[in-house]
């Protein structure tokens, strides 16, 4: 069955007080599905969002992140992660139960998904042939075509890179909903509704709040990540 409204939440990255800014946006447009579009628990908050997802009411369709992966697999720096990325990814693990490990490990790489008046809508955390390759507002055409090779999908959504866009490639259309915990050109949590027409949103919410919550949960570099939430990363000009 086609649908006609859809949103899609990317990259929350473990902020709870973001994710929980969103979906009472996402609440008030009567979507008939949620796509969590991966990294949903490397962050501050894995446990707060993972119970928040996993609560959430109606049809909502997990794809899975690098960072899922990693989590879920508690990779180290035996697999390449940095050293900083891999003592996270360990307290993030180690948040978790065993249940929710569980499913992070069993998440689809991608999800298909028919949307009125939009067409087909292929939703992937990094491009169509891998969860950690990034497609960037300005990464070369010639770069990402190969990426979309065997793509069938009208519309190919992406997130990882924490950055929104809405690109056209090769007739097809390429969007990134930007990030809802980590974002970076953005001062909110970013997201996108789909149907009948794509809306890049950004949610304002209380990043003072979010930065004190960040600092009283133990996760290692904590202050970095209160910083980030505080004064996100913008683009040069
Ligand atoms: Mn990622």
């Amino acid at each position: 069955m086609a649908m006609q409204k859809v949103a899609a939440i990317y990259d929350i990255h473990g902020n709870l007080p973001a994710l929980e800014a969103v979906l009472e946006d996402i609440c008030r447009e009567n979507v008939d599905c949620i796509i969590v579009g991966g990294d949903v628990a490397w962050g501050p908050d894995p446990a707060g969002v993972m119970d928040c997802l996993l609560r959430l009411p109606g049809d909502v369709r997990f794809l899975r992140g690098n960072a899922d992966r990693e989590v879920a697999g508690r990779y180290g720096v035996e697999q390449g992660l940095e050293q900083w990325v891999a003592q996270i990814n360990q307290w993030c693990a180690d948040q978790l139960n065993d249940a929710q490990l569980a499913f992070l490990r069993k998440l689809p790489e991608k999800v298909s998904l028919h949307i009125d008046r939009l067409g087909s809508v292929l939703f992937v955390h990094g491009s169509p042939r891998s969860d950690e390759e990034a497609i960037r507002e300005d990464t070369s055409e010639s770069e990402i075509r190969p990426m979309l090779e065997g793509v069938t999908e009208d519309i190919v959504v992406c997130g990882h890179t924490h950055v929104q866009f809405d690109r056209r490639i090769g007739g097809k259309r390429v969007i990134n909903p930007g990030s809802v915990g980590l974002q970076s050109s953005a001062r909110g949590a970013c997201w996108a509704l789909f149907g009948p027409d794509v809306e890049l949103r950004e949610t304002s919410y209380d990043v003072k709040a979010a930065a004190e919550r960040i600092l009283r949960t133990g996760v290692p570099m904590a202050e970095e990540f209160a910083q980030h939430v505080l004064n996100p990363p913008m683009k040069g000009p």
